[in-house]
């Protein structure tokens, strides 16, 4: 039995966004809105398949795989690239891997207890974000 990360979670912290936004190539202004932002995930997991989206008052993001299924991203809204993108099962944590133009470009979510976690790679910037489930 996996993990079950169904829920609605909101953000409580955010940090090394702005590294993580900059090795993505996202222009100053972006960057300025992106950063007083607190999304929140929306996760919809049958087993192996996730529909995750972040959603926020600025851009919402909408993301579909089934663990195991290499397939194509296009990060609409975010940085606009393409990616070959497999997520995994490490124990309970879900590992991705974003191959593409950015090196080392991938997320690990793992839950504790009432908060889900999320670390954001790309080139040589981490991200790391919590989230705690809604009521
Ligand atoms: C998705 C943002 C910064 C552009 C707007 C910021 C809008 C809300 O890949 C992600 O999540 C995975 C794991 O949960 C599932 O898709 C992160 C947000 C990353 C990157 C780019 C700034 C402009 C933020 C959508």
């Amino acid at each position: 039995m996996p993990a079950d990360y169904n829920g609605t979670w909101n953000m409580v912290s955010n940090d090394n966004f702005e590294g993580y936004m900059q090795a993505l190539g996202i222009d100053f202004a972006t960057r300025k809105i992106a950063k007083m932002l607190k999304p929140q995930k929306v996760i919809e997991q049958k087993g192996d398949f996730f529909h995750v989206q972040t959603l926020s008052s600025f851009r919402n993001y909408n993301a579909e795989f089934t663990v195991g299924v290499e397939f194509n991203e296009e990060t609409k809204g975010l940085d606009n690239r393409k990616c070959k993108t497999l997520v995994t099962w490490d124990n309970d944590r879900l590992v991705c891997v974003q191959k593409g133009e950015k090196n080392n470009r991938g997320w690990i979510h793992w839950i504790e207890g009432d908060q889900l976690f999320l670390e954001l790679s790309c080139e040589d910037q981490v991200c790391k974000q919590v989230y705690k489930k809604a009521d």
